[in-house]
């Protein structure tokens, strides 16, 4: 499998051994705080690319914020080199979630991972935002992947109510920067299958069914109003009658609540 996105605890001791050192306010505290709720939605678009690499399932996956608060990710001001599960990137930084109140106002603050510069993506992104994995049952050990994704979040497609209510929704992060990027309430944000690393190696994998898993903020370094909503599935066969796989999707997770089954798309 290749390793390009993965990112984890390795990443957070380098960025420390590197010399960035921020000070990450107290415990999380949301009594006053509007808390994000990130879900996920089906992933959707999913087909076989070949090349000369091999097979790559590719996918478009999108994250929707149906919680009363925006997520909001500051970077930690300070960019050093890291380097994250065997890959290194030359600008990194420490990534502190804040829990904004109605008024706007930073109630409480945690770590959220790491913010890095993505050479491929020539932007900035998020640490472990995903782990998408093929398996042969929902739960079942990973076929392909297990790696944690990163992301850059902005506000693409609004979700959410409509009328007078939008005004209190309004779109707030419009930047893949390092120093402030998130998902305000009722707002989503998709990566398309085309996008580069949207896709699984399955090179090789043979005719049969399984699963497509998404399961988002893998770390659980975010702060949500629902911890549990966080994992999606899509059940699809694999056939080899041709030169190319084929992919016919036989069933899925449930659909987001007043969202539209595949409502991605947006690259
Ligand atoms: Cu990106």
């Amino acid at each position: 499998m290749r390793k390009v996105l993965g990112l984890g605890v390795a990443g957070l001791v380098a960025i420390v051994v590197a010399g960035v050192s921020v000070s990450l306010a107290a415990p999380p505290s949301s009594s006053k705080g509007l808390l994000p709720d990130v879900i996920e939605e089906v992933p959707s678009h999913l087909t076989v690319q070949n090349n000369q690499q091999g097979e790559w399932l590719r996918f478009t996956t999108v994250h929707i914020n149906v919680g009363a608060g925006n997520l909001q990710i500051r970077g930690g001001g300070q960019v050093a080199p890291c380097d994250i599960d065997g890959i290194h990137y030359d600008q990194c930084t420490v990534a502190t979630q804040e829990i904004l109140d109605a008024s706007g106002a930073i109630v409480a603050t945690q770590p959220a991972g790491v913010a890095l510069f993505h050479p491929e993506h020539n932007h900035w992104h998020q640490s472990a935002v995903a782990e998408f994995a093929v398996r042969a049952t929902i739960d079942g050990p990973p076929i392909s992947a297990g790696v944690k994704i990163t992301f850059c979040f902005v506000d693409v497609e609004f979700t959410g109510a409509t009328g007078s209510a939008k005004k209190a929704q309004p779109r707030t992060y419009f930047e893949c920067n390092g120093d402030l990027q998130g998902l305000a309430s009722g707002w989503a944000d998709s990566y398309h299958q085309s996008t580069p690393l949207q896709e699984l190696d399955v090179t090789g994998l043979e005719a049969g069914d399984y699963y497509l898993t998404h399961l988002a903020d893998p770390d659980d370094h975010w702060l949500e109003s629902n911890e549990a909503n966080n994992f999606t599935w899509v059940k699809f066969r694999l056939s080899r009658k041709g030169a190319n796989p084929e992919i016919t999707v036989l069933d899925h997770s449930d659909c987001v609540p007043k969202v539209i089954c595949g409502f991605g798309g947006n690259p």
